[in-house]
């Protein structure tokens, strides 16, 4: 459980907006820390609280780690983050308006590095020069500050207090122009800003690794909160129609700074059915009335961008694959209720390439575009279960979706998202 000492990880097993957020809200209460550890202000992850007088109350968290709800949380911000340092100011006041105490508890490395103006101007410039094969970013500046970091000229956290960050910053926004051509970028104004926010930023800057070593060391209990999942990630995902991160279990260790036997327990968060934004091959996708259904029933809107979520059957290939890289100990299934309509449901069990069955999950974008999906056909339940509770009261059809998730990847379903709400959530052990 969450409540043990150590690290506890939930991470998206598809394309991201699985409903790794609700999930680190309610696990958070036997937490004493939640962590971030990849990405940055692309994430989003929505949460909605009941409050004592019966009124649903949403959270957007996009920087910040969701866990910060519970307000004995301490929230911490780990070296793999990219943090636009505007945005995590702009977050945090937001959750203050709404009555939560954060700065005290929010910590972040002194080894993230910097999202600036520029990378976000770039982020765009660079999607128009993609054109029709654009990656349908969200524009948050991600790939360019993750470019900068691995080609060695990016800037971190300390580098704020480094007398030399104006000219290094100087140098990196040169570098751009170079690549770019002239674009409208105000350098001064943005060094001078920066200064400013560095001052803001210093109650907040933390040695990371040293930091979060001594709460594992005091006992502590970690919660991790993943960034956008398993197929965006660099390495794994459908390259290139990724994110810039490392989105697995690795970059749990690597952005946080801490050895995988910390890592206690590893939730995958899987949606009931699956959608994607942005663009890259979605095997699944169904460009039709099924498609629409899962995205209105589903409410599927970025969460950062507003964009319409594209939408598709639950495609357990990918999810094995997902499993497969990241060891999950249990699943968190979410949405179940959004399949309430349905009179039959289909799963993607496998893939064919040329006739034949594939095992595991193709790296070559164009043998991915020629799948032959399979797919096997399961009874909906057409009944509410948006009021249930157990997992014994859930219809029959529904119970056997779950058991043949599980049966498919070999790990237990743990977990049940009936609803947006935190109590709308089935705990089966
Ligand atoms: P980026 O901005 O460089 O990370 O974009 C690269 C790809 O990663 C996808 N991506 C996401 N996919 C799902 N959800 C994300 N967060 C927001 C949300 C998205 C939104 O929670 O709804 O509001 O549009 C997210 N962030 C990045 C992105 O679509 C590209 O395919
Ligand atoms: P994340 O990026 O994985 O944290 O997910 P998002 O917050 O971007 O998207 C998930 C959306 O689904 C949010 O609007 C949640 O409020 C909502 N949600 C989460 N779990 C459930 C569920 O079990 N049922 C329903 N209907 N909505 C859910
Ligand atoms: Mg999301």
């Amino acid at each position: 459980m969450a409540g043990q000492a150590g690290v506890s990880v939930v991470l998206g097993a598809q394309w991201g907006d699985e409903g790794k957020g609700k999930l680190v809200d309610i696990l958070a209460a036997e937490a004493d820390i939640c962590a971030r550890c990849a990405g940055g202000n692309n994430a989003g992850h929505t949460i909605v609280v009941t409050n004592d007088q019966g009124e649903k109350v949403k959270y957007a968290f996009n920087l910040l780690p969701s866990g910060l709800i519970n307000p004995k949380v301490q929230a911490f911000i780990g070296s793999g983050v990219v943090v636009h340092v505007p945005s995590f100011f702009k977050e945090l006041e937001a959750l203050e308006d709404k009555g939560l105490q954060v700065a005290e508890r929010l910590f972040i490395s002194d080894r993230a590095h910097l999202v600036m103006g520029f990378h976000q101007v770039v982020d765009g410039l660079k999607e128009v020069e993609l054109g029709r094969g654009s990656i349908g970013t969200t524009r948050k500046g991600i790939g360019p500050t993750y470019s900068s970091k691995a080609s060695r000229s990016g800037l971190r956290v300390h580098h704020l207090y480094d007398p030399t960050f104006p000219d290094q910053f100087r140098k990196l926004v040169e570098g751009r122009f170079k690549r770019y051509g002239h674009f409208e970028f105000d350098t001064e104004g943005e060094i001078k800003s920066m200064l400013e926010f560095a001052e803001r930023l210093r109650p907040h800057v933390v040695d990371g690794p040293t930091w979060l070593h001594k709460q594992l060391q005091a006992g502590k209990r970690v919660l991790v909160e993943g960034a956008n999942a398993l197929m965006l990630d660099i390495d794994y995902g459908t390259y290139p129609y990724v994110t810039s991160s490392s989105t697995t279990i690795g970059g749990v260790c690597t952005g946080l700074g801490i050895p995988p036997f910390a890592i206690k327990r590893a939730i995958g968060v899987i949606k009931a059915y699956t959608t994607r934004v942005g663009g890259g091959p979605f095997p699944t996708e169904q460009l039709n009335t099924i498609g629409e259904t899962l995205q209105e029933v589903g409410a599927e809107y970025g969460t950062v961008t507003g964009r319409r979520r594209r939408c598709g059957w639950l495609d357990l290939v990918v999810c094995k694959y997902s499993t497969l890289i990241n060891g999950y100990t249990s699943i968190n299934l979410t949405k179940l209720d959004v399949l309430d309509g349905f009179d039959e449901i289909k799963v993607a069990t496998g893939y064919k390439l040329d006739g034949v069955l594939q095992e595991g999950f193709p790296a070559d974008l164009n043998r991915l575009a020629e799948v032959e999906v399979i797919y096997e056909t399961l009874p909906g339940w057409k009944t509410d279960i948006t009021k249930i509770a157990t997992f014994d009261a859930l219809p029959e059809a529904a119970q056997k979706y779950v058991a043949f998730i599980e049966n498919y990847l070999g790990v237990k379903v743990q977990y049940i998202g009936t609803g947006p709400a935190r109590e709308s959530t089935i705990t089966c052990f």
